[in-house]
């Protein structure tokens, strides 16, 4: 009796205790989500990018092939277009698309970008450089593209498409597997091709032929029968990555296939396991043996009762992750550190925290909603963060209206 007595107020202490133990640094707030420029009609948007030349502008990417700069009154209508490839039809199907952009980090001087889209017959992917128009700042340049990479596609999906610079310089590339189940050319574990990989070059310089350099310390720059492009590898699909602004780390979400979603934070040279393991869980046999793999830092369950919207419920975690990023704006500093991702299917919002070995907190930051598509997040110079809807809209992270109102 006296030891239940004790233990109920040992739980008691502790529960009253618990909000002073956990420090505003472990807590992860709940938020809400407004249109960002809630007069803009955009359609199927993947990135946001913003120029790194201190104009302010913000470009917009859509699925189909078309670059806009957003006004920069948010009450506006209209969008300048930057560039235009729609006409080279990227986008056939699904994942396909102009799925990546980013500036050359001396493009106030250069005025050179890069993007990533697929292209048909034969299927492949695309990563060039472009230009800007020497007589307008706000038009590219069409007729100045240089193109770096292709990729053979085998089949329609796993495009990846991520395009990011670190601050070494480099560009960094992310590739899915070529698509289909099970990567049934064993592509992700294959160090001979660049399918299934994160891939960093050189666009400033040139090895041999190549329209681009080989960084000397790329992992497999020297190791026969491997790509030297290859930074890092087992990967089925990442859907969007980027770099810490802080701390310079680079996190990767991985779509998974049928049982889990992950998110890695990606190690020079690492191996992220697919196809021989999903999550943290084994997966199927790979003709390469390159282990160790490395584990994701969280995994949430892949929950096929999601295809049907009806069989949705605030407790569904998930079907196809879409990385974000950390956060290291300014508005809201209760979410300082943590890192934002969010579920294509389910619509919710989650942030972690992550200490560099495990993580220390995990929630909710915006609840489900089936409708909201989470086709990407962004960021702007200030490293505020938006999410973008594949139905058309550009969101922005706000404190519960409520809470506001105090
Ligand atoms: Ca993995």
């Amino acid at each position: 009796m006296i030891r239940s007595l004790f233990r109920t107020l040992a739980i008691c202490a502790t529960l009253l205790l618990s909000p002073l133990i956990l420090t505003a640094a472990e807590t992860i707030p709940q938020l809400e989500l407004r249109s960002a420029w809630p007069n803009l009609k955009v359609a199927r948007p993947l990135c946001l990018e913003a120029a790194p030349d201190a104009s302010g502008r913000l470009f917009l990417v859509e699925q189909a092939g078309r670059i806009l700069i957003l006004p920069r009154d948010r009450t506006a209508t209209n969008t300048v277009t930057f560039l235009d490839i729609t006409a080279r039809k990227p986008y056939e199907k699904d994942e396909e698309g102009l799925l990546g952009l980013a500036f050359h980090p001396r493009f106030k001087e250069n005025g050179k970008f890069y993007l990533f889209y697929s292209q048909q017959s034969p299927m492949r992917s695309v990563v060039s450089e472009f230009t800007v128009s020497k007589t307008d700042a706000n038009k590219a340049d069409p007729a100045s593209e240089r193109i770096l990479l292709t990729i053979p596609r085998p089949f329609w999906n796993h495009d990846g498409g991520a395009l990011l610079f670190g601050k070494d310089g480099q560009l960094y590339i992310s590739h899915g597997d070529g698509g289909e189940r099970d990567d049934p050319n064993d592509n992700a574990q294959n160090l001979g091709t660049l399918l299934g990989k994160i891939l960093r070059i050189d666009v400033d310089s040139r090895t041999g032929t190549l329209p681009y350099g080989i960084p000397k310390d790329n992992p497999f720059a020297n190791r026969t029968g491997a790509r030297a492009e290859i930074w890092a590898y087992g990967l089925r699909n990442v859907w969007r990555m980027s770099f810490d602004r802080q701390t310079g780390a680079l996190w990767a979400a991985d779509v998974g296939q049928d049982k889990w979603e992950e998110i890695n934070v990606i190690m020079k040279g690492g191996n992220y396991g697919w196809k021989v393991r999903e999550g943290f869980h084994p997966w199927k046999e790979s003709a390469h043996k390159h282990s160790p793999y490395i584990d994701p830092v969280l995994e949430y369950a892949h929950t096929l009762a999601l295809m049907k919207e009806t069989a949705f419920s605030e407790h569904s975690p998930g079907l196809s992750i879409t990385g974000g990023y950390v956060y290291r704006g300014k508005k809201l500093p209760a979410l300082h550190g943590v890192y934002l991702y969010g579920d294509y299917k389910s619509g919710t919002i989650w942030g972690l925290r992550y200490d560099g070995k495990k993580v220390t907190a995990n929630s909710q930051v915006v609840k489900p909603n089936p409708v909201r598509t989470v086709a990407s997040f962004a960021e702007d110079a200030e490293g505020e963060v938006y999410v973008l809807l594949l139905s058309g809209q550009i969101l922005e992270l706000t404190p519960p209206a409520k809470a506001a109102g105090k």
